[in-house]
């Protein structure tokens, strides 16, 4: 694996990321210890739990009915990652709040399908999969990291291609192929709603995207009962009884919205007494479609989230541990024919300590930087600001306080951060010096007032 080399330029004010230069500007946002993450390339570890993960479910699309796509780089300009895709202008997942921007036409990709269009484009094969790091600003807490990786998958048929031009026909027959299952799966709404998930009536009929969904949701329950029964038979093979994966499987589809599919669906699993979203997906629009010069297909696309269903999968409690260069977790996992429970090897003491502060006024947001008046405040900038200082030291960040003073109006807010460590025990001065530079680098970076 090749480490990037990332120098940063001041003199001529631009960053040089794996041999290429990007100007910076004033919406470049992303901070050296986010780019460090960009040779980890975790998908394509051998035994890597993502990497197992990644390739059981390739197994449930498989070639040459789809390419697989493991190698795209995640510095994508932003017409690919939402303008291509039909994101509105004032759409928030745009903002510097919550995307990595290298400069204002640049970003780290927010997920896979920013390379939708490209590959309709190319056009190798009916289908494909793209799997690869995404990056997001975002929560700090056990199932949300700023890097992780999701794996896209889309199918589509060619109007000029399929026996007599009849696509809902083919779709069907496609569907009688794909391996059946017994799991019963909750799916209470209707195919089409033409409010909450409209059929895309100037391109398809309701027979076409009835026959598209019913392949879509059948490829996706299929994959879901591949992965768990690995999973299952792992565990029983290890009498390891108590695992996650022996619990019954419940699984259900729910009403989405994405700006590049309709209709639009979510697919839930229920682990440890709560609904868990895995993946969206739904009929891809047929602007994409028509853009990348292939008007005569259509079909679906999905983006699932690999670190989430290898929680699932292998019973791992805490989304940091993917990142551990720990070999008592690496060394836990083997190949995707051998899926092991996941040994939580020690669990350190926690450590938390708030922090309380006024946000600024309105009338008080003259001067440089970031301006964090009632307004212009973002919970993100906060989560930033922890991550660039405690890192994977840091296992969750709460608000657990926040009220208006009645007089002056000012907004006051508590944050409460958990400091633990995945492999040692963190001293209280450790983290007494943590929590003090992120104090400092609040009130520098945001303009808070400390209480
Ligand atoms: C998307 O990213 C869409 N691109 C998915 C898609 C593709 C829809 C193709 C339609 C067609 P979403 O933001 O919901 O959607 O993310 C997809 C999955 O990524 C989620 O279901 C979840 O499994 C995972 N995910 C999202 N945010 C995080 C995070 N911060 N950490 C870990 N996993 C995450
Ligand atoms: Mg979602």
């Amino acid at each position: 694996l090749q480490t990037p080399i990332i120098e940063h330029n001041s003199k001529t004010r631009s960053l040089e990321i794996d041999g290429k230069s990007h100007a910076i500007d004033e919406w470049t946002n992303v901070p050296p210890s986010i780019l460090s993450f960009l040779p980890r390339n975790l998908h394509l570890r051998p035994s890597h739990p993502v990497s197992i993960t990644r390739q059981v479910i390739e197994r449930s699309f498989p070639s040459p009915t789809y390419t697989h796509y493991n190698d795209i780089h995640p510095i994508v300009t932003v017409a690919q990652n939402f303008d291509s895709l039909g994101f509105p202008q004032d759409h928030p997942g745009r903002s510097r709040t919550d995307t990595y921007y290298i400069n204002k036409d640049t970003v780290l990709r927010t997920h896979t399908s920013a390379h939708e269009a490209e590959i309709f484009r190319d056009n190798k094969s009916e289908g494909y999969t793209i799997s690869a790091d995404v990056y997001r600003r975002d929560a700090i807490d056990r199932s949300h990291y700023p890097v992780f990786h999701q794996m896209e998958g889309s199918r589509m048929w060619d109007r000029r291609k399929v026996p007599g031009g009849d696509i809902v026909k083919a779709v069907w027959a496609d569907l009688e192929r794909l391996p059946k299952h017994d799991l019963e799966v909750e799916d209470p709404n209707p195919t089409i709603h033409p409010e909450r998930n409209p059929l895309q009536g100037e391109h398809h009929s309701s027979e076409e995207v009835e026959a598209i969904a019913a392949h879509l949701k059948r490829s996706l329950e299929g994959m879901v009962v591949e992965l768990f029964s690995r999973a299952k038979k792992a565990a029983v093979a290890a009498g390891n009884t108590n695992a996650d994966v022996m619990e019954p499987l419940k699984v259900r589809w729910v009403e989405a919205y994405f700006p590049f599919t309709s209709p639009s669906y979510e697919l839930e699993v229920f682990w440890q007494g709560d609904w868990l979203e895995i993946l969206g997906c739904g009929v891809t629009k047929q602007e994409l479609l028509i853009n990348a010069g292939v008007p005569d297909q259509l079909g679906w696309a999905f983006g699932v989230g690999l670190e989430r269903v290898a929680m699932l999968l292998f019973s791992i409690p805490d989304i940091r541990l993917f990142w551990s260069k720990d070999p008592r977790f690496l060394s836990q996992f083997s190949t995707m024919e051998n899926i092991n429970t996941f040994v939580p090897f020690s669990r350190h003491p926690s450590c938390y300590k708030d922090v309380s502060f006024w946000l600024r006024s309105s009338s008080s947001s003259a001067g440089g930087g970031l301006k964090a008046n009632a307004q212009d405040f973002h919970e993100n900038d906060v989560m930033e600001v922890v991550r660039d200082i405690g890192g994977d030291l840091v296992e969750d960040v709460k608000l657990t306080d926040e009220f208006t003073h009645p007089v002056s109006g000012r907004r006051s807010l508590c944050y409460r951060i958990n400091y633990r460590s995945l492999e040692r025990t963190l001293t209280n001065e450790e983290a007494n010096e943590l929590h003090n530079s992120v104090r400092e680098r609040l009130v520098k970076k945001l303009g808070v007032e400390l209480r």
